[in-house]
C-alpha cells in the first residue's frame, strides 16, 4: 500500500512537530504539502523533509497529491478548514479547539454526521498515553468499582502575559475536560471555578492558580488544579477514586529517584520541562494510529463529537471565571454523539 500523503498546515510549535515525526518516525505517511502564514517558516520546514509550500490552506486541501491532513494552525482557521477537509471527503486530525465556540463545533459534527463517515479526529493525545489507557481499562474492568472522584492536577512551568484565565481554560483546562469523558464514558453537567489569590507571577488581573469543578451526569466530581506559572516544569497528574479502589498515575514516569544523604536520604525524579517531552509516547501512538486509519479512510480516535463537548463545556468554564457560578452545559442532540 502506498503512503498516506499528507497536508500539515500551521507548522509551528505543535504542526512542526508532527511534520517531523510524519516523516521520521511514523510509519506509512509521507508529508507532500505545508502551508503556513509565515512563508519563510513553512518553506524551511518544506524544504527539511522535501515538501512543497501551499501559500492557500484550502488548496493545500484541495490538492491531488494530498489524501489526509493535520491541522495545527491557529484555533480561529480551525472550523472553515475542517469543514473543507469534511466537503472532499479526507480524513483530518485537529488540534484542539474544533472551533472556538460551541454553535460552530455542533455544526461540524452535524456536517460529518451528513457526509456519513467519521472523517475528523481530535488531537486529544492523552487518550494515547499509555498511563491513561490503563487507567480506563482499569476503570472499565470494574475493579475498583464505580468511581466517585477524579481529581486532575495540570502545571505548565511558565506562559506569556497572553495566556489569561480563559485561555487557561480553552487551552489547558480542555485536556482534563476530555480526560474526564474518555476516563468516565459520560458528559460532563456543570463547571464551576474557584480562585485563590494568583501566584506573584500572574499577571494583573490572571487568575492563575484557579481549582475548575465539573460534576458529571452520573455525579462524580472531577477537580482540575490548573497552574500555568508553576516555575518548576510540566506536572500532569491524576487520581481516580472508585468505591474498592484508586489509581494515581503521571508521576514517575520519568523514574523515581531515592538517594542516601547525610540527613536521611531523599527522593525525587524528573519533571519534564513541557507537553512534548511528557507525552512523546501518546503523540507517537497518536499519529501512528490516525495514519493506519486514515490509509483506509478514516479515522481512530476521539472524533468531532469530543470536539463539540470539550468546546461547550470550556465555553460553560470561561462564564464560570467571569461569574463564580455553577455554569450548566446543555448539549446538542446527542444522537449525533455516535458519529
Ligand atoms: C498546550 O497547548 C497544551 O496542549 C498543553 O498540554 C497544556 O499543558 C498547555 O497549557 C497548553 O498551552
Amino acid at each position: 500500500m502506498s503512503d498516506l500523503r499528507v497536508a500539515v498546515l500551521g507548522v509551528g510549535m505543535m504542526g512542526g512537530f508532527h511534520v517531523e515525526a510524519l516523516s521520521q518516525r511514523v510509519r506509512g505517511a509521507t508529508v507532500t504539502v505545508i502551508n503556513d502564514f509565515d512563508r519563510a517558516r513553512a518553506t524551511a520546514i518544506a524544504a527539511s523533509v522535501g515538501a512543497r509550500v501551499e501559500d492557500d490552506p484550502f488548496a493545500a486541501i484541495g490538492a491531488p497529491d494530498v489524501d489526509a491532513v493535520v491541522i495545527a494552525s491557529p484555533g480561529p482557521a480551525h472550523e472553515k478548514q475542517v469543514l473543507a477537509c469534511l466537503d472532499r471527503g479526507i480524513p483530518v486530525l485537529c488540534e484542539k479547539p474544533l472551533t472556538t465556540d460551541p454553535d460552530t463545533a455542533l455544526e461540524v459534527v452535524r456536517a460529518e454526521h451528513r457526509a456519513g463517515r467519521r472523517l475528523v479526529q481530535l488531537g486529544f493525545m492523552r487518550r494515547f498515553d499509555p498511563e491513561y489507557a490503563a487507567a480506563k481499562e482499569l476503570i472499565d474492568s470494574g475493579d475498583i468499582g464505580r468511581v466517585l472522584l477524579l481529581h486532575c492536577t495540570h502545571r505548565n512551568m511558565a506562559n506569556g502575559p497572553h495566556f489569561d484565565s480563559a485561555m487557561m481554560i480553552t487551552d489547558s483546562v480542555v485536556h482534563e475536560v476530555d480526560v474526564a469523558r474518555f476516563l468516565l464514558g459520560e458528559e460532563i453537567t456543570s463547571v464551576q471555578v474557584i480562585k485563590p489569590t494568583p501566584t506573584s507571577a500572574a499577571p494583573d488581573g490572571v487568575f492563575d492558580p484557579m481549582m475548575v469543578i465539573f460534576r458529571t451526569e452520573s455525579g462524580v466530581i472531577v477537580t482540575v488544579e490548573i497552574f500555568v506559572r508553576a516555575q518548576i516544569g510540566y506536572e500532569v497528574r491524576t487520581e481516580v477514586v472508585g468505591e474498592r479502589g484508586s489509581t494515581m498515575f503521571g508521576l514517575d514516569q520519568h523514574g523515581v529517584t531515592k538517594i542516601v544523604s547525610g540527613d536521611g536520604g531523599r527522593w525525587g525524579g524528573a519533571v519534564p520541562p513541557g507537553f512534548v517531552e511528557r507525552f512523546a509516547t501518546a503523540y507517537h501512538h497518536e499519529l501512528q494510529r490516525w495514519v493506519d486509519a486514515a490509509r483506509d479512510g478514516g479515522i481512530d480516535g476521539p472524533g468531532a463529537w469530543d470536539g463539540y463537548a470539550a468546546v461547550a463545556v470550556c465555553a460553560a468554564g470561561v462564564q464560570a471565571v467571569r461569574t463564580g457560578e455553577v455554569v450548566p452545559v446543555t448539549l446538542g442532540s446527542s444522537e449525533l454523539s455516535r458519529g
